[in-house]
């Protein structure tokens, strides 16, 4: 068990600000000198793919599915996954046996298009086929989803295409994940949104609304400026995106993402690949990391290390604060 060295949970008040806004953040992970250190470690180690758990030929044309999962072979990030300032703190929110399921790498660099504005509950949305699954009973969220530790590897502006909340979003999904979106990678960085450019990775988020008619009020956006180091804790089912990166190129933004749910979930349910982004990625080599407490449950495949022998030691919040 890892060794505890200060107290992240989240007080009752925060609790109550989390629950009611959907998010809490920015919190400092690292300082910035700290964080400048570890991306240009992590930097030079994301072109070797020898032991990345997808084969490089089954990613695509586009990026996005080559930016999964590299906690699994990058041992600085198989560390930041399990840091305690986000570890604990999510373990406040969803109970103490987690489970670390994803990690996506979001840069934008100059000229590139803004996320656009979108919900995800059971991340069917590109590939047609739910990649979680809640139990139907018990302390399950209305409408699953999982919590995102978005942490800024770089510095975030609204030059560089910063994360956008819409706080308090979190309880209404706007979107139909079932529906289905046309991929056309044709379209990126070539559309506006309300007068704003952005896009979904060449799919159109707005193909997923429930009312055709309904827009994303932007007023309620709040954009999130942050220091390299600092790192947002949100639902997935919050009103999420980002803005165009209008800033010159030596400043792009990258962005890390880390996904937890609690044991009881199902990890990519009754499936062997994931098809998106106009890519397939067969899930023969994938795991999930248990990150805190134990699995009960048993549903999904776990490893205790990463593909070069760096080991999982999972945190037990239990065991320290019952004393
Ligand atoms: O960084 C972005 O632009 C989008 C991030 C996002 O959608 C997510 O973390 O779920
Ligand atoms: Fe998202």
């Amino acid at each position: 068990m890892n060794d505890r060295t200060a107290d992240f949970r989240l007080s009752a008040e925060e609790l109550a600000t989390f629950e009611e806004q959907g998010f809490i953040g920015p919190i400092k992970v690292y300082e910035p000198e700290e964080m400048e250190k570890r991306w240009n470690q992590i930097r030079r180690a994301i072109p070797d793919r020898s032991r990345a758990i997808y084969p490089e030929d089954a990613l695509g044309a586009v990026t996005n599915l080559s930016n999964y999962d590299r906690h699994l072979d990058i041992d600085l990030l198989s560390e930041h996954i399990m840091q305690q300032a986000i570890v604990e703190r999510v373990s406040s929110i969803l109970g103490p046996d987690l489970l670390c399921w994803r990690t996506e790498f979001f840069p934008k660099y100059q000229g590139d298009e803004g996320t656009d504005w979108h919900q995800a509950s059971t991340f069917a949305h590109s590939s047609g086929r739910p990649q979680i699954r809640w139990p139907a009973q018990n302390n399950a969220p209305a409408f699953g989803g999982t919590i995102t530790a978005w942490t800024a590897f770089t510095h975030s502006t609204r030059e560089n295409g910063c994360l956008q909340l819409m706080p308090g979003t979190h309880r209404v999904m706007n979107y139909d994940e079932s529906l289905g979106m046309s991929y056309n990678p044709d379209t990126i960085n070539k559309r506006e949104k309300d007068n704003v450019r952005r896009g979904f990775f060449g799919y159109d988020y707005r193909e997923l609304q429930k009312d055709p008619d309904w827009r994303p009020d932007e007023s309620k956006a709040f954009s999130l400026v942050m220091q390299p180091g600092e790192c947002v804790i949100f639902w997935s089912t919050l009103m999420h995106g980002s803005l165009p990166h209008t800033g010159s190129k030596k400043d792009y933004r990258m962005g890390f993402a880390t996904r937890y749910v609690p044991t009881q979930v199902e990890v990519y349910p009754d499936l062997g690949d994931v098809s998106e982004y106009g890519g397939t990625i067969p899930l023969d080599n994938y795991a999930s990391v248990l990150v805190a407490g134990k699995d009960e449950y048993g549903h999904n495949t776990l490893t205790d290390q990463n593909r070069r022998g760096h080991r999982f030691s999972p945190w037990d919040f239990r065991e320290a604060y019952s004393g």
